[in-house]
This record gives C-alpha cells, sequence and structure tokens, in this order.
C-alpha cells in the first residue's frame, strides 16, 4: 500500500518546457547552444532549429497547465529554476527582479492548487558565459557563483518551497560534461583529473548549498538527485559480477558522499590506479560533511555490464547506455524497459542508506498521434504509456512493501516537452499533448490524453486503482 502522504506528481524542467529564452532578461544557457541534444553539435549562439528556445510556451502559459496538473490531482510538482533568468550570466553581484519575480508567481500558482513546488536547482540550464568563462564545473570558481544563486534563491522561497534538489542527475557529468558540468573544453579532452575535479566542486557546492538551506529554513528538505541504473551481470561469470559492481561504482560514488560526507574507498582506490589527483581541502572535507535529508532519482533503464569485450553490445539508455540486456523489450528510442529493476533500484538505495527516497522521474518516451473520438473529443490512445507507468509504479509498491520508504513519484514530462538527449518534441512523455512539431508548427493547444485519466484515477486512489489490472505485456 501505498503510504496516506504519498507525494504522487509530475515533473519537468525549465529549459525543456519554458521557452521565452531571451525574455525579461534571462541570459543563455548552455541548452542553447544545443539544438540537437547531447549528441549534436554545439552551435555558437541560439538557431532557430533549437526547439527549447520556445519550449512549449510553458513561461506564458503555466497557470493553464498548472490548473491541467490540479485536474490530475498533483499533490507536487517538479520544476526547475532557469539559472540564466536569476543570474543572466552566472558571475553578476545583483539577481534579475523579473527572473526572480517569475517564480514568485509560479510557486504561488502552484500552492493555490494545494501543491507543493519540488525544486532543481541546477537541471542542464547552467549560463553559457560560465561555461565559455571559466570552463564550467572545472573552476573552483563554479562554488562561489553557486553559492550566490542558492542563497538569492532560498531566502526569496524559504516560505514557498520547501523541498529542493541540488543538481540534476549529478552523475551524469561522467558522460555529458557540456550539458551537465558547462565545461567548455570536448569530451575527448578532457582527463580524468579533470572531469573528477569538476564532480569535486560540484559535490562540495552541493553539500554547501544543503548547509546553507537548512540554516536559513531548518524546515527545508534537500535532496541529492541520481541518475540511476541497476547494471546486471551479463552472466553468472563473477568476471561479470565484478564488471557490474565497478559500473554501480562509478555512480553510486555520488550518493555516498552526498549521504556518507565522505568518499568510499572504492572511489579513492580508483583515483589512485588511475593516477588521479585532486585538489581536495580541508575546508572541503568540511563543507562535504553536509549530508542530505533525502535522496530522489531518475530511473528509465537497467543495463548489464560484461568482462568479455566480445559481448560488450551497447545500448541507448538516459545519457549513459551500458550492455543490451537480451531478456528485456525497448522503448522506440531503444531505451530498455525494465519495470523491475525499479524496485531493485529502490531496495539498493534503502538498504546501503536507510534515508527516505523519492523517485522523481520515470516514465516513456514515444510519438503519440492525436485522434478525435466520435464525440469530438480530440485526446492520444497512448495504452503503451499507461501499460509502462502501470508496471512500473506496482514495483513501487512491491519497494514499500519490502519496507523501503519512499516519499513520493513524479513522472517525467507530465506534459509533453523537449527531450533532453535528442532535443525533439515528437520523444513525447506527457498526460498532456503539445500541439507543436520539431519543425515548429503547431497550435500550442493542449489535449489530454487517455493516460491523463487513468493517473488521475491512480492519485484519487492513491495507488488502488492500479490493482485494477495486471502485468501488461508490452504493446510498442
Ligand atoms: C533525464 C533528464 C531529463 C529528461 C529525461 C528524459 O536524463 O533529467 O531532463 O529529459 O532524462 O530524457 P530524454 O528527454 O532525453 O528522453
Amino acid at each position: 500500500m501505498f503510504p496516506e502522504n504519498f507525494l504522487w506528481g509530475g515533473a519537468v524542467a525549465a529549459n525543456q518546457c519554458e521557452g521565452a529564452y531571451n525574455e525579461d532578461g534571462k541570459g543563455l544557457s548552455v541548452q542553447d547552444v544545443l539544438p540537437h541534444g547531447i549528441k549534436g553539435a554545439r552551435a555558437e549562439g541560439p538557431t532557430p532549429d533549437n526547439m527549447k528556445l520556445v519550449g512549449i510556451d510553458f513561461y506564458h502559459r503555466y497557470r493553464e497547465d498548472l490548473a491541467l496538473f490540479a485536474e490530475m490531482g498533483f499533490k507536487v510538482f517538479r520544476t526547475s529554476i532557469a539559472w540564466s533568468r536569476i543570474f543572466p550570466n552566472g558571475d553578476e553581484e545583483v539577481p534579475n527582479e523579473a527572473g526572480l519575480q517569475f517564480y514568485d508567481d509560479l510557486f504561488d500558482e502552484c500552492h493555490n492548487y494545494g501543491m507543493e513546488p519540488l525544486v532543481t536547482i541546477s537541471h542542464y540550464e547552467t549560463p553559457l558565459h560560465l561555461a565559455r568563462q571559466y570552463n564550467g564545473w572545472l573552476s573552483r570558481k563554479m562554488i562561489g557563483f553557486y553559492e550566490r544563486y542558492v542563497r538569492t534563491i532560498f531566502d526569496r522561497y524559504k516560505d514557498k518551497v520547501k523541498y529542493w534538489l541540488t543538481f540534476n542527475e549529478i552523475n551524469s557529468i561522467l558522460n555529458s560534461p557540456f550539458m551537465s558540468g558547462a565545461i567548455d573544453t570536448p569530451k575527448e579532452k578532457l582527463t580524468e583529473t579533470q572531469l573528477y575535479q569538476a564532480v569535486h566542486h560540484e559535490l562540495v557546492a552541493s553539500a554547501l548549498a544543503t548547509k546553507i538551506g537548512h540554516e536559513i529554513n531548518p524546515d527545508f528538505q534537500i535532496g541529492c538527485m541520481i541518475l540511476s541504473m541497476p547494471v546486471y551481470p551479463l552472466s553468472p561469470d563473477p568476471c561479470d559480477v565484478i564488471a557490474a559492481m565497478e559500473e554501480e561504482h562509478r555512480h553510486s560514488l555520488f550518493a555516498d558522499v552526498h549521504v556518507r560526507g565522505v568518499y568510499p574507498g572504492y572511489a579513492k582506490r580508483y583515483f589512485q590506479e588511475h593516477g588521479i589527483s585532486l585538489e581536495i581541502t580541508e575546508e572541503d572535507r568540511e563543507i562535504l560533511k553536509n549530508t542530505v535529508d533525502f535522496i530522489s532519482f531518475s530511473y528509465y533503464v537497467s543495463a548489464c555490464a560484461t568482462a568479455d569485450a566480445s559481448k560488450n553490445i551497447r545500448g541507448e539508455g538516459n545519457l549513459l547506455g551500458g550492455v543490451l540486456n537480451p531478456t528485456l523489450k525497448a522503448s522506440e528510442w531503444g531505451w530498455q524497459i525494465d519495470p523491475q529493476g525499479l524496485r531493485i533500484v529502490l531496495n539498493q538505495f534503502w538498504d546501503k542508506y536507510q534515508k527516505p527516497l523519492f523517485i522523481v522521474e520515470n516514465g516513456l518516451g514515444a510519438v503519440d498521434v492525436l485522434v478525435e473520438e466520435q464525440d469530438g473529443t480530440v485526446t492520444v490512445e497512448d495504452d503503451y504509456r499507461i501499460a509502462y507507468l502501470h508496471d512500473h509504479l506496482l514495483q513501487v509498491e512491491e519497494a514499500i512493501e519490502d519496507g523501503v520508504e519512499v516519499m513520493g513519484y513524479t513522472s517525467w514530462g507530465c506534459i509533453d516537452l523537449v527531450s533532453a538527449s535528442t532535443a525533439e518534441l515528437k520523444k513525447r512523455y506527457g498526460f498532456i499533448y503539445v500541439d507543436r512539431n520539431d519543425d515548429g508548427s503547431g497550435s500550442m493547444e493542449r489535449y489530454r490524453k487517455k493516460s491523463f485519466y487513468w493517473y488521475k484515477d491512480v492519485i484519487a486512489s492513491n495507488g488502488n486503482s492500479l490493482k485494477d489490472r495486471g502485468e501488461n505485456d508490452w504493446v510498442i
């Protein structure tokens, strides 16, 4: 059974939905030069083919969208603050009042509907100037810029926002150093020492935010946000089991530092054996002791690992990817679908840390087709999405039965938005269809999909309606 106070809701990020990329004093962010997502070339500046510049125009239409979320019964709404609305270049002394006002209005509107905002402080949208001028998180100066930004927003919204996440999918910097860490140096030219130094700066900044937040309002609940991906050994060969463990270690280091306040032994060993020498000051070590209140994570895919190079057949998946699992089906974008992986990941986090867990992203990106029903209603018959979410939520319930403490669930892209990895709008996740296409055409009208009504029932029944159907065979 889901607990009484379970926080049901949905999640978006500013850069993927707001648009208005240059309005009311907003500066450019790294997203404004990524017209084709992480794999495409970086542009010099904003280009007309960049779907994020307009997004789904959430900046101007958020009232209408929040009303739809409220109609589904959301208890929580996760979004991010676009850093470059508050500090357009990132290194100014004084924040941009118009940017601050926008989020005041947005959070007020959430509360008008009894929805708790859950705010990501930095979600792949670092001010571009910080990338170009300082090389992003490679520079220690970033800690100071981030500190100024978090102090500003914590002070401003201390009575409106209780739940905060310091960095979206903080471990994704290992794979996407520009989008995730604003590091301008091309990935292939970065040394491991540089990359892990940037990681260290982010970890210190995250712990500093936790410290400052608790000083400003002791009721704040501040969490880390990890891209989770359980890694299974491809075979029972112990060499594959070790390969899986080592792949997991690359990522579990981030949660370990956030929860325990020190680097784990396996990380120290990795640094030593790979000639990685980091600048870690005594003050850094003190700051890292400010540990998080809860762990939040995204979950889309699991992966396999093998020590056998000839079997190392890699697939796509949420920025990371891994060795393909022969037992699983995949989405149209090649992301393997594994509902039980969510139960596994919940149990792993809980067994290790005994900290409350929040699933802040999960969902299916798919091509949707608008249809007109006999009564004239325009909708999408997205049974595939319902099947995906249904099966994942059943696994959340299983984990709760296992004794795991789960605070809530916010499905990703509760309204269609622009994809982070491919910058497409046709990769849709929403309960709400947005009439906008990748060529920029469309009316921006919003339509309730079939999943909209399904999720509304799930929330209204606190998950009990999930039992009305069994596990699904995949229809996608
Ligand atoms: C996560 C990001 C989100 C989101 C999601 C889906 O990695 O935190 O920003 O976009 O993945 O990925 P995509 O948009 O690439 O389908």
